[in-house]
């Protein structure tokens, strides 16, 4: 049996839940929950505060967690990276009043800031030769400097719109973070084998996740062009259709790439361009 500490209630829950799901694991769902055993895998679900899961998994309390890459920084606990996970992607900036002036680092030199995060933003600092009072507080940090507290702010950012709405200006990303799947480095054989298993179907969602299958037509005469600009797992397959010259080629593109290929392929010669979502993909 593995435990896997997940967050309790946050943002990292939903995503964290929906993961394990996907990995076919099923698990009884009760309110006021701390832990849950999953009917069809040997897990056993922890539910903590996100700042504990570092610290539960280096001591062995829980075997592996998710929790987002900034808190891993933050404790500084010894535990291993199994995966990124590509999910509650945000940064961490220093961000200044609006109306201060600001040219460049060395500005901040002699203030305070105000964050939760004082480790990473101690070794920033440190790196960057500035010498800044840290304001270590546990949540609001925004409004540090509207109420006198400090003079800029080190915290989390997403949309940028909390910064926004507190008249703050972002100056420098000191580091991006995004959920990772920790494991504790002493894991029994038997346990990394439970893990080793995690691992393979949370990389066959993550890599469904990324692409799209998409199928379309094409006349005999343009299959070259299209399938030159077609990137498949290995190449398109290729099946006639079964009136006229024209064939349908069946592929698999990357997410990122999407509207610059569906212009390519429409320009190559592709018709009826089918994009369907993948559940699971194992290469
Ligand atoms: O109760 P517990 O301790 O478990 O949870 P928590 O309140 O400490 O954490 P929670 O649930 O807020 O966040 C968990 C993790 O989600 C963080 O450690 C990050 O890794 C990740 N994450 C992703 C975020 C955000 N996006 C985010 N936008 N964490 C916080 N925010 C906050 C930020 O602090 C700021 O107040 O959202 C605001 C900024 O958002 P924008 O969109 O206005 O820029
Ligand atoms: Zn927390």
């Amino acid at each position: 049996m593995l435990r896997l500490a997940i967050q309790k209630k946050g943002r990292l829950s939903e995503d964290s839940l929906q993961l394990i799901k996907a990995c076919g694991i099923s698990y009884p769902k009760l309110k006021n929950r701390l832990t849950a055993t999953a009917y069809n895998f040997p897990i056993q679900i922890l539910y903590l505060r996100d700042d504990d899961i570092p610290k539960y998994v280096a001591d062995g309390v829980a075997d592996i967690g998710i929790v987002g890459e900034n808190e891993v920084l933050e404790q500084n606990q010894i535990v291993s990276t199994i995966e990124e996970l590509r999910f509650s992607k945000c940064r961490l900036c220093i961000a200044i009043p609006r109306e201060m002036t600001y040219n460049g680092l060395k500005d901040l030199n002699g203030k305070n800031i105000a964050t939760s995060y004082p480790t990473i933003l101690t070794d920033f600092l440190e790196k960057e030769n500035l010498n800044c009072n840290i304001q270590e507080i546990t949540g609001s940090v925004e409004i540090g400097p509207s109420i006198g507290l400090s003079d800029a702010i080190f915290d989390i950012v997403s949309s940028g719109s909390t910064l926004l709405s507190n008249g703050l200006k972002e100056v420098a990303t000191v580091m991006k973070s995004q959920a990772l799947l920790l494991a504790n480095p002493n894991l029994s054989d038997e346990q990394q084998a439970i893990l080793d298993k995690l691992q393979f179907r949370i990389q066959a969602v993550l890599a469904a996740k990324k692409r799209k299958y998409i199928s379309l037509n094409v006349p005999n005469d343009k299959i070259e062009a299209v399938t030159n600009v077609l990137p498949g797992v290995r190449s398109p397959s290729i099946m006639p259709l079964a009136k006229g010259d024209w064939s349908s080629l069946h592929s698999v593109i990357d997410e990122d790439d999407f509207w610059e290929v569906i212009d390519q392929i429409k320009a190559a010669g592709g018709e009826g361009i089918l994009v369907v979502p993948i559940e699971k993909m194992i290469l």
